[in-house]
């Protein structure tokens, strides 16, 4: 029997998804509202997680970050008393940080191009989790060496309010609700805009979790 043919164009593959929306929410930032389906990305954390713990970060300046991390791909995001950077293997371990799994490049990668950011390949994938309570201050993304690469951002669990701020630290703070399956992209004249997450609210729902994570996708090296 013949297979069937299967005709995807270009426009098929690339295209977000239906039910996604497109929203600008200042120059070459760009909010894909419900651009993906989260429960396959959940169980691929979860296995991210039991190679590499999720663990509190110290800061230069001394301090813990109450948003608790891990990564996976070829180098992950660290800091301690030392500095931020990028390391080859995780020094909790020792060991290599796990592969980023082809699901979230892909993800990466078409959430890019969807947002107008071109071919993005990470080498990075930073995962965040936020429990009730917790927050990211206002900072912008600025150890990697490539600054014409994009940075895609996927939130999961718990909705939170992300803040775009920009140029400067105390440029006005434009909020943005993100939601389980939204994804936010940023490059451009973007790229090294400052940002923060607000104070992490409780769930209206017991069924909506404990945490809200996010996936942030680099291209570090
Ligand atoms: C967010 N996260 O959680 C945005 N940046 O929506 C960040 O901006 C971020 O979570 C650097 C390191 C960790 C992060
Ligand atoms: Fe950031």
């Amino acid at each position: 029997m013949p297979r069937a043919r299967v005709s995807l164009s270009q426009h098929d593959l690339f295209a977000p998804p239906a039910g996604a929306t497109t929203v600008a929410i200042a120059p070459d930032v760009v909010l894909l509202r419900q651009f993906i389906a989260t429960a396959p990305l959940k169980a691929l954390i979860t296995s991210v997680e039991a190679r590499a713990p999720f663990r509190h970060l110290r800061t230069p300046g001394g301090g813990q970050m109450s948003v608790a991390m891990t990564n996976c791909g070829p180098v992950g995001w660290h800091s301690d008393a030392s500095g931020y950077r990028y390391v080859e293997s995780d020094p909790l371990t020792g060991r290599p940080w796990p592969e980023m799994p082809a699901e979230f490049a892909w993800l990466a990668f078409s959430a890019a191009l969807a947002a107008g950011f071109g071919r993005f390949e990470p080498d990075c994938c930073l995962v965040n989790r936020y429990a009730v309570g917790t927050q990211m201050g206002t900072h912008r993304d600025f150890d990697e060496l490539d600054l014409r690469q994009p940075i895609v951002s996927v939130s999961l669990g718990l909705p939170a309010v992300f803040v775009w701020r920009g140029a400067t630290r105390g440029a006005p703070a434009l909020p943005v609700r993100v939601t389980d399956g939204d994804v936010i992209v940023w490059g451009g004249e973007a790229r090294a805009g400052y940002h923060g997450v607000r104070r992490l609210a409780a769930a209206a729902e017991v069924s909506a979790g404990s945490f809200r994570y996010n996936l942030t996708f680099r291209r570090a090296r």
